[in-house]
């Protein structure tokens, strides 16, 4: 195997045009900061690199949608971003952003040494055009069905219902998606990366160097270069993001599958004056940590690019995760179907390494998960309080019980003492050896054995009978539970860093290396701190509360696609004119006691001052609505409610979600006008 001397991580840059979910996070920035933390504490150089996505047309149709600036979404969502990755403990190096002036300049430069080398085809063609919108048709402002899976919604650049990435002049039955229209096509100049230039040498290096490559990964290669490689557009008509800096490139700019790779450059750039030895070096490793659906792009693309350029290393491995579902159904920031990290944060405070946990613990390592909160809530209280929590407490509690905290000598350690602490290295190995190959919820699995092993040792020893019988023998027990609680602090460490810190509060010892596991490093006669609980139960309210939120969702998204009530059947004016619909004001309203519905209403209808009995309370307080102009039928037959008469009906517009508004004047009008 090649022996490497440093390792450069990189993480999937998200678009600024939404916060974070749990999807990225157990697909892309859990595992890396978990292989990250690992090499760090095993000494190595290494460098996690991230940062916001803030070009493309995600984040230009987010800006129209809103009626503000593309930088106003991105500054916005990049803050966010940041901030919530930074309390959640993801330990990047750098975390920048594709807006900074370092990233235009590198991505420019980028481009000019490809364009002097004449690795691009410069070609005139045909591509689509909204004419009333004055602007072309890049990626995803157009959609229609895609012509793989035959889906409706397919984007310009990808379907993702498939995951084929897709030229906008392959879609069935294309639409602008500003204005809805069909588009026409107009000739437009764009550069062009031969990648059929690079398919042979691609194929070499992934099909024949890369066996090792995760079966997901390689298969997606595989299918690509088997299907053979085509020139790709590099360049975009669009007005947001880095210009093409050659003659010929105004108005248009880097697309941006193009500048995004190279904000990993960038970044590094921003980290340290020392990045071409990360970039450049024959010893220097890189792995990418991506989601499934940017496969393409960072195992073929990129690598193109890279070696277009000619001066820089390829990844070694690219460990893409599939996708984690919710609840069971796709996550989606438009329908607002996920768990949003900074929302986590605030609703679960101190909670980090739980939900670390649940999403390592249940990683769409090989196929797409599912996440659901009551899985949350299991692995919670069955795993990490009853397991892992359970086992420190114990042997915290019974040190202080025994000994006011201070480590007691061991003894002679007989034969299960002996195979207990024989354990500890060859979970190390396991953990390791999963961790390099990036099978990260083996490796945790395998560190929670570490916790199995101790709770198993206190049953099997059980010091609290012991202790009544022989006080030496448990000075050996107690000992060997500190060693391993010891060991835990470490090993856990990647997976659970908020915890491992507390762990060694706890313990009263500094941060260990990696090496340390399995050695005897809590000396006899060390005084141990206090100790709280490491995590606590989870209650069915408090997951509730998360259900029902989805739930509402649920229920949101359903309204805003019910399709409106069908027609009625046509009615002659004859018919019409038999309604006496006027405009009243309220004068009065209050509750009608013993209902939750029902208000009584006193309404001046121009004709008189009448009482009518209305099912608002639910969407209206009394107080709120004196005053008010509202729509009245006043000719219905009275009728009696709750002992009330009510003489005459008031109109309301009821949307699907069955939210009621009044119907009423956009002016003032006089009392008893009449509508129709
Ligand atoms: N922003 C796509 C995504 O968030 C894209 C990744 C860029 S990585 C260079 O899925
Ligand atoms: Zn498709």
């Amino acid at each position: 195997m090649k022996k490497f001397n440093r390792t450069l991580v990189t993480t999937a840059l998200p678009y600024a045009n939404g916060p974070v979910h749990i999807g990225h996070l157990a697909g892309v920035y859990v595992p890396a900061d978990i292989y990250v933390r690992y090499l760090r504490m095993k000494g190595e150089d290494v460098l996690l690199i991230g940062g916001s996505d803030e070009h493309g047309v995600p984040i230009t149709i987010k800006a129209q949608k809103e009626g503000i600036t593309p930088q106003d979404v991105v500054d916005k969502y990049h803050n966010i971003i940041k901030d919530s990755f930074e309390k959640f403990g993801i330990s990047f190096d750098v975390y920048s952003r594709t807006s900074n002036d370092i990233h235009h300049e590198t991505a420019s430069e980028f481009f000019k040494t490809l364009h002097e080398k004449g690795e691009f085809i410069e070609k005139t063609s045909e591509q689509y055009y909204d004419a009333e919108a004055n602007q072309f048709l890049a990626d995803r402002y157009i959609t229609g069905t895609c012509p793989h899976c035959k889906s409706e919604g397919a984007y310009g650049d990808q379907c993702e219902s498939c995951g084929t990435s897709l030229n906008a002049t392959d879609l069935i039955d294309p639409r602008s998606s500003i204005t809805g229209n069909k588009p026409e096509l107009k000739e437009t100049k764009h550069w062009y990366l031969p990648l059929d230039k690079y398919e042979p040498y691609l194929k070499q290096w992934i099909l024949e160097e890369h066996k090792e490559w995760k079966p997901n990964v390689y298969g997606q290669c595989k299918s690509w270069l088997d299907n053979g490689l085509h020139p790709r557009a590099v360049t975009r008509d669009l007005n947001w993001g880095v210009p093409v800096p050659v003659d010929g490139g105004e108005g248009k700019v880097l697309y941006v599958w193009f500048d995004a790779p190279i904000g990993y450059i960038s970044a590094t750039k921003e980290h340290t004056p020392d990045w071409e030895k990360y970039w450049k070096a024959e010893d220097s490793k890189m792995v990418h940590f991506i989601g499934k659906d940017n496969i393409v792009f960072h195992c073929i693309i990129f690598p193109s690019m890279l070696k277009a350029e000619g001066s820089y290393i390829l990844p070694e491995n690219v460990p893409s995760n599939e996708f984690l579902n919710l609840e069971g159904d796709k996550i989606s920031t438009s329908r607002n179907w996920a768990v949003w990290l900074h929302e986590y944060l605030e609703e679960f405070p101190e909670k980090q390494d739980v939900l670390r946990y649940v999403l390592t613990a249940n990683a769409p390592e090989t196929k797409d998960n599912d996440f659901t909160w009551k899985d949350f809530q299991a692995r919670n209280n069955n795993e990490l309080v009853a397991i892992l929590g359970n086992f420190v407490n114990r042997a915290l509690v019974l040190t202080h019980k025994y000994y006011k905290g201070i480590v007691p000598e061991a003894g002679e350690l007989n034969d299960f003492d002996k195979e207990t602490l024989a354990e500890i290295p060859v979970i190390k190995a396991n953990v390791e050896k999963n961790l390099e190959t990036y099978h990260f919820r083996e490796a945790l699995k395998e560190a929670m054995n570490l916790a199995r092993l101790g709770n198993k040792y206190l049953a099997d020893t059980e010091p609290w009978k012991v202790i009544k019988t022989d006080e030496e023998r448990v000075k050996t027990i107690m000992n060997i539970c500190l060693q391993i609680s010891t060991n835990l602090s470490t090993l856990m460490e990647p997976f659970l860093p908020f915890t491992a810190i507390r762990l060694r509060e706890f313990l009263n010892i500094e941060a260990l290396a990696w090496e340390n596991i399995g050695e005897n490093v809590i000396e006899a006669g060390h005084q141990i701190n206090k100790a709280t609980l490491l995590f606590e139960k989870i209650e069915d309210a408090t997951i509730q509360e998360q259900v029902d939120k989805l739930l509402a969702t649920k229920a949101a998204n359903e309204a805003e696609n019910k399709p409106v009530t069908p027609a009625k059947d046509n009615i002659n004016f004859d018919d019409f004119m038999k309604m006496d619909v006027r405009v009243g004001t309220i004068t009065e309203a209050e509750k009608v006691a013993k209902t939750k519905k029902l208000l009584k209403l006193t309404v001046d209808t121009g004709i008189d001052q009448r009482t009518v009995v209305s099912g608002i309370a639910e969407h209206y307080k009394p107080e709120e609505i004196i005053g008010k102009q509202v729509s009245i039928l006043v000719n219905l037959e009275p009728k009696k409610l709750k002992g009330i008469e009510s003489q005459g009906m008031i109109l309301m517009a009821e949307d699907a979600d069955g939210k009621l508004s009044f119907v009423s004047p956009d002016q003032a009008v006089k009392p008893g006008s009449e509508i129709r």
